[in-house]
């Protein structure tokens, strides 16, 4: 990897902390993540929807106004999208629907971005698959 490319920024905010030690978690070990805690509940979070396969939650750093974070229960392997595999099609279609009723619970279905960062160089820090919606702003293009 091209270290220079590797500058992920981490906004600062209360809970700088937290998201400090994801971003230092920038490598994927296959271990458990906060997420699972975050499953299990036994850490608390926002949850906006939820069903058997997926939970979907308020990212504790939002970057806009909307910024939801849809995941799957059962990680499976998919510490992040480059290790997608056919047998995951079902879950990964699955996360996209769920995002689809993230926006519309969240009144953004007319303008909101999807975005799944995929390894240290994406600034990827949680190595359990997860969509970031973000909406509720006018978005820029090209992110950065
Ligand atoms: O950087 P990537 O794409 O891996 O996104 C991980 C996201 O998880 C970041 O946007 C973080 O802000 C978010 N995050 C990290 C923690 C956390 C969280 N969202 C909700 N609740 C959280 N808790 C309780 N703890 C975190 N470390």
């Amino acid at each position: 990897l091209r270290p220079e490319r590797r500058i992920c920024h981490i906004t600062a905010s209360v809970n700088e902390e937290a998201s400090a030690k994801a971003a230092a978690a920038s490598a994927d070990n296959g271990g458990p993540t906060i997420f699972d805690k975050i499953i299990a509940k036994e850490i608390p979070s926002t949850i906006v929807y939820e069903d058997d396969k997926v939970l979907a939650f308020r990212d504790i750093n939002p970057q806009a106004p909307v910024h939801v974070l849809v995941i799957p229960k059962l990680r499976d392997g998919l510490t992040h999208l480059g290790k997608a595999e056919l047998r995951h099609a079902e879950i990964l279609g699955h996360l996209l629907c769920a995002a689809k009723i993230v926006a519309e619970k969240e009144g953004i279905v007319d303008g909101f971005r999807v975005v799944i960062n995929n390894g240290p160089e994406a600034c990827q820090s949680v190595y359990h698959l997860h969509l970031h919606i973000l909406g509720g702003r006018q978005m820029k293009w090209p992110p950065g």
